[in-house]
């Protein structure tokens, strides 16, 4: 399925009018407190976020998974989804495949696919959390870290594995999580284990090309209750500097226990030029995977201002992957990805008006009362005009979700595909 640029134009000429009249309006009230509304539109057309292509289907957890009709059960339509992601949004101009979930069958044909789509390829995925067919060795109590050094070197092959299919994809960066740990007292010894996933890690970062990064993702608990080796950006942190220059930190934002500062994370991994990207989400509790900004919006707001003071003030940390990792378990995953990037957007918007020159002189004054106005001003702006217009200057959609139902895109995928087309992954 594609979606045609004349279809999203007919869809818009409902709602260019009032499109421009609030983009007139609010432009004009920006560019009174001196703000360059153009830079900003402009920004906020060059941000790409890359979808993940194991959250296009139904996700679930251990209890049940309500399937969601007509999904994506090859890696060719998980690109078509992308591409109808991208064109109603103009945001999602890349995707971040999970190996062995996605590897291609057709290197050439999957390539020349995305490139028609306007689609690149962000960072590929390793996956030593589950045992494949015919798997020599079992992960089940490790991998990376496992005791057994035949285990470590499976799971270190299987790394530069998945760094060779990235490379025949234009892809620049390896994501390695780890589900490595324990679940009860006594089963590991801490530093054993953290010492063979430091040594493996090196194997691997030994065997990136030059051009490339890797990102190392933690996370505190699950599939593992009582301790995960990689467990918090500290530990990330330390094994990025063990690796080299190009191993960094990836921070998924339902990786964090309970009220936890990530945006003082952000920010420490920015001033020590370490920090690789994100997984963008949401989250109430735990590792919810819920669609971003849903439950804390303000939280994605303040770290955003860590990034574009970061971006402003940090040149020697590296470019940043912009990753969504999310799990559907009720909405339309299309409809929740769309939610997702039009949040980061807003985040990023909001971000971009914070008057950093004015917050510095506040700060210096310990002005406290005053800090919070200027933060709060630009995040009480309704800085949506801002992001249409941004996805309307490149042919996209001004509203997303009414194109997207208008133009009753998941029936004809139901009709494209069956009902019931079942994605891999999560
Ligand atoms: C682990 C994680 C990791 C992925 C997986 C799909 O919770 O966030 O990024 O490999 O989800
Ligand atoms: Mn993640």
């Amino acid at each position: 399925m594609r979606i045609e640029k004349k279809q999203i134009e007919e869809v818009n000429k409902r709602d260019l009018k009032s499109h421009q009249d609030h983009y007139n309006f609010l432009g004009a009230q920006l560019t009174n407190q001196g703000h360059e509304v153009d830079e900003v539109v402009k920004k906020l057309s060059q941000f790409q976020v890359a979808i993940p292509s194991w959250a296009l289907g139904a996700g679930g957890t251990r209890f049940a998974r309500f399937s969601y009709y007509g999904e994506p059960s090859t890696l060719g339509q998980k690109l078509e989804d992308v591409g109808v992601l991208h064109a109603l949004t103009k945001t999602a101009g890349a995707v971040s495949l999970h190996i062995p979930w996605d590897v291609p069958e057709d290197y050439k044909a999957i390539s020349e696919l995305a490139s028609s789509l306007d689609i690149t390829f962000d960072a590929v995925n390793s996956n030593t959390f589950q045992d494949q067919l015919n798997q020599k060795e079992s992960y089940k109590y490790g991998s990376l870290g496992d005791r057994s050094s035949v285990v470590r070197e499976q799971a270190t092959a299987h790394n530069i594995d998945v760094i060779n299919i990235g490379k025949k994809l234009g892809s620049k960066a390896l994501t390695v999580w780890l589900a490595d740990g324990a679940s009860f007292p006594g089963q590991n010894n801490f530093q054993e284990s953290l010492g063979n996933t430091e040594s493996s890690l090196k194997k691997i970062y030994a065997s990136l090309p030059q051009d490339w990064k890797m990102l190392i993702e933690y996370k505190p608990y699950e599939p593992n209750f009582y301790s995960t080796i990689i467990q918090d950006w500290g530990t990330s942190f330390m094994l990025a500097n063990a690796c080299g220059e190009r191993a960094t930190t990836l921070v998924d934002l339902g990786h964090h226990l309970p009220n936890t500062n990530i945006e003082q994370i952000v920010a420490t991994l920015m001033y020590k030029g370490k920090l690789g990207g994100f997984h963008f989400n949401d989250s109430k509790y735990g590792d919810d995977d819920l669609t971003v900004g849903s439950i804390k919006p303000y939280a994605l707001f303040l770290i955003f201002n860590e990034l574009v003071y970061g971006m402003e003030n940090n040149p020697k940390n590296p470019e940043l992957s912009w990753m969504i990792d999310a799990s559907h378990n009720l909405k339309d995953p299309l409809e929740d990805l769309i939610q997702s990037l039009d949040a980061i957007q807003e985040a990023y918007a909001k971000a971009l008006l914070i008057d950093q020159k004015m917050l510095k002189e506040a700060q210096k004054d310990n002005d406290v009362t005053l800090c919070q106005e200027i933060l709060q001003r630009a995040y009480r702006t309704d800085v949506r005009p801002l992001i249409a217009e941004a996805r309307l200057i490149q042919g996209g959609a001004i509203n997303p979700i009414k194109a997207y139902r208008n133009l009753g895109i998941r029936q004809n995928l139901i009709n494209e595909r069956g009902a019931n087309s079942k994605a891999s992954g999560l």
